[in-house]
């Protein structure tokens, strides 16, 4: 091995073609998904050294004597980000999934007791071990997709042990897996039966001493809150808002999915990273989003679980400048949902986005939402290597499937995942995760 110099790289992708997603300009201008053809994609230690062409590429790397990977015939992508999950929780709610179907609203179920409460009574149930047995299959199926950063939030605990038991489980699964994890803590998602008689005792609570230990354990990236009229007010929502800038901690809102109550605004008030949701905006709110950089979470599985009517306002959202991205949710009770890929369909499908813009959801936007994009998003010179490989004629397929799988391998900072594979499907090592 030479000593470390400008052109020495660990491994050299070659022959692939690559949806950089950059919204840098080519020589040639911008072009759609940022795509390089017949690219070569350049790695050292955890990070991307070089893209340029295949033929370059390959003799750079002879002249450093590297072996090539050759992955022609497949596109690469940028490693998707799921910026909007739920997905550590005990039990779940198919009896309920029941009843919706034979009648009952989401609002009602909620009321009487069911709901998130109803996780909440399983979640407090479950043992540690429990709770990662079941986390770790959801995030297997979101990995299997080419998924190699999540954020998970708490909230199905509403006590401090039990918040706090959500979110090591949440960054445990990013130590042990090789997946980047951003923990949220979702501390404003319902009202637990104990604090029902003092809604204010329980936000006092959770945004000053439970937040403040959950923060000084280094368990928390960022806050959220569900403003909703079966949840949160604006103002309690505001509340954590304060508490989390005091703490530096960012923040994200679960914002107009049943109703508006404003919260968008608020969100882009306090320059919170995502509103997430969004069905029900207003104009004002998106040009306060656009000019804080606020993100808009568009998140279409659970609006088709809900089987809502009026999908978030897309035309409007993009007139104004609000770059959107796209999520699973994944939660027991609104989302059963976990494929990236489906969730990218329904953004297209419902919603009516692009098929690059719910690449660009999933990859450059998400990273924003999450406040990556100096390290993750896009395929680009000194951005960590997290590339998603693809047996796909182009981009687009990736959001045209119902079911398919179309990723034959992940790399992680700069590791493969899988063997790169170039028929069948990835096989995620059943040992990954032995506890
Ligand atoms: N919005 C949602 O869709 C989920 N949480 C939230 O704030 C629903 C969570 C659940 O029903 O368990
Ligand atoms: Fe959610």
């Amino acid at each position: 091995m030479q000593k470390s110099g400008e052109d020495e790289w660990d491994q050299l992708i070659a022959g692939a073609n690559v949806a950089t997603m950059s919204l840098e300009r080519a020589p040639f201008g911008q072009v759609p998904y940022g795509r390089v053809e017949d690219a070569a994609i350049a790695v050292k230690g955890e990070r991307i050294a070089w893209l340029g062409t295949a033929a370059e590429g390959r003799s750079r790397a002879a002249a450093q004597r590297l072996t090539v990977q050759d992955a022609t015939g497949l596109w690469i992508t940028p490693g998707l980000i799921d910026c909007h999950t739920h997905l550590v929780y005990g039990g779940n709610r198919v009896a309920e999934f029941e009843q919706r179907l034979c009648g009952a609203s989401y609002e009602e179920i909620s009321r009487a007791g069911g709901g998130i409460q109803s996780t909440v009574r399983a979640t407090r149930a479950a043992t540690p071990a429990e709770l990662r047995a079941s986390a770790l299959a959801r995030v297997r199926r979101l990995m299997a997709e080419g998924v190699t950063t999540v954020e998970i939030k708490s909230g199905y605990g509403l006590e401090l042990p039990t918040e706090r038991r959500l979110l090591e489980v949440a960054r445990e699964l990013g130590e042990t897996l090789p997946l980047s994890v951003r923990k949220t803590f979702l501390g404003l998602h319902s009202l637990p039966p104990e604090f029902g008689a003092d809604r204010q005792a329980y936000v006092d609570r959770v945004c000053g001493p439970w937040l403040e230990a959950l923060a000084a354990d280094g368990l928390v990236d960022a806050v959220d809150a569900f403003c909703e009229n079966i949840a949160f007010t604006l103002a309690e929502t505001n509340q954590l808002l304060m508490a989390a800038r005091s703490l530096g901690l960012a923040a994200h809102i679960h914002a107009g999915q049943l109703s508006d109550m404003g919260a968008a605004e608020l969100a882009a008030q306090w320059g919170a990273l995502s509103a997430d949701h969004l069905e029900y905006v207003g104009e004002a709110a998106a040009a306060a989003m656009a000019a804080a950089g606020t993100v808009a979470v568009l998140l279409p599985a659970a609006y088709f679980t809900l089987r809502q009517t009026t999908p978030p306002p897309v035309a409007m959202l993009r007139q104004n400048g609000v770059s959107l991205a796209v999520a699973t949710d994944c939660n027991p009770g609104t989302s059963p949902c976990t494929s990236i890929l489906t969730a990218m369909n329904m953004a297209c499908t419902l919603f009516g986005l692009t098929p690059e813009e719910a690449l660009s959801g999933t990859t450059r936007n998400a990273a924003r939402a999450l406040g990556l994009q100096d390290e993750l998003g896009t395929i680009e010179v000194g951005k960590r290597a997290d590339l998603a490989f693809w047996r796909v004629e182009r981009p687009a397929e990736l959001s045209y499937g119902l079911g398919a799988n179309p990723c034959v391998g992940v790399m992680h900072r700069g590791r493969m995942r899988e063997a790169l594979i170039h028929d069948g499907y990835p096989t995620l090592d059943a040992g990954m995760l032995e506890a």
